[in-house]
């Protein structure tokens, strides 16, 4: 069976992408910050949250699946929280067959009047989902077209789909130290396995390169190259129950673990991607 892309109008009119690998491995992206919100390995089921009560429509960010966080992370600077790419609508350039019978999409956003308001100089950023079998690969790649250097912060902010994050645990982070976020210090990771009592929000800085993601017997493996740190944050059910567009107890159905660039910012001279 051949790969397929197919152009279609979802939620609130915005377009997505539907995307089959040869071997039947599924994934939906929408324009609208060439955010990926369904990944459903071959003959598998669906691996990423999406809040049914999330919204669709320009300059809202979509809650659930794979929010592409630049220039930004959170209010970790000058510039908007978690920046301006997941709610400005990218360009989708194309999608091919490739190594390993894969399919890959690639979606393109450049600067234009309203990010040069948010953030002053002129980019190409590019991201590029590749799909087979029990496989996702995200790829982001930025390019610096300005007259002048710049710096970004990053993250590709997977909420991962749990049946019961209380049964949920990641592993190998022993060791790594952690911005926590909740209580305001640095800590450092003591146990093998990061359980999820109460609200967790953590930068783990320079992470090991690859994760586990475990409930019962379910284990997702999670690997980054050049994003040397990791985010961890589920908000619990108070915190959960004032996001206003997070269905009712749907902190228990996600972990989003967050493939980042926080600590060293990314500095780019003219020209270098
Ligand atoms: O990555 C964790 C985090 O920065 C948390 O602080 C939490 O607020 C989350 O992102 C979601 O942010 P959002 O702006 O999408 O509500």
């Amino acid at each position: 069976m051949p790969f397929s892309s197919e152009l279609i109008t979802a939620s609130g009119s915005l377009s997505k992408i539907l995307l089959t690998s040869p071997d039947n491995a599924r994934a939906e992206i929408y324009l609208h910050g060439a955010h990926l919100t369904s990944w459903i390995p071959a003959g598998g089921e669906e691996q990423l949250f999406l809040s049914r009560k999330s919204e669709f429509r320009p300059g809202a960010a979509i809650r659930g699946g794979v929010p592409i966080i630049f220039p930004q992370f959170s209010n970790l600077g000058l510039f908007m929280r978690h920046g301006f790419a997941r709610i400005t609508p990218w360009a989708f350039v194309d999608a091919e067959a490739v190594a390993d019978n894969a399919v890959a999409a690639t979606f393109q956003l450049r600067d234009s009047d309203a990010t040069r308001k948010i953030w002053p100089y002129s980019f190409l950023a590019e991201f590029t989902a590749t799909l087979s079998g029990q496989r996702l690969k995200m790829s982001f790649a930025v390019t610096n077209n300005d007259s002048n250097p710049f710096s970004f912060t990053s993250a590709l902010h997977t909420y991962f789909r749990v049946t019961d994050v209380g049964k949920t645990v990641i592993e190998n982070l022993r060791g790594v130290r952690y911005r926590d976020q909740v209580l305001g210090k640095d800590e450092v990771q003591s146990k093998a396995s990061l359980k999820f009592n109460g609200e967790v929000n953590r930068i783990y800085f320079n992470a090991p390169p690859r994760l586990s993601l475990r409930e019962g017997n379910r284990v997702t493996e999670i690997q980054a190259t050049g994003f040397p740190d990791v985010v961890v944050w589920n908000p619990d059910a108070k915190n959960g129950a004032a996001l206003s567009d997070l269905e009712p107890e749907g902190y228990r159905r996600f972990v989003c673990v967050e493939a980042a660039v926080i600590g060293m910012p990314v500095s780019l001279a003219p020209g270098e991607s």
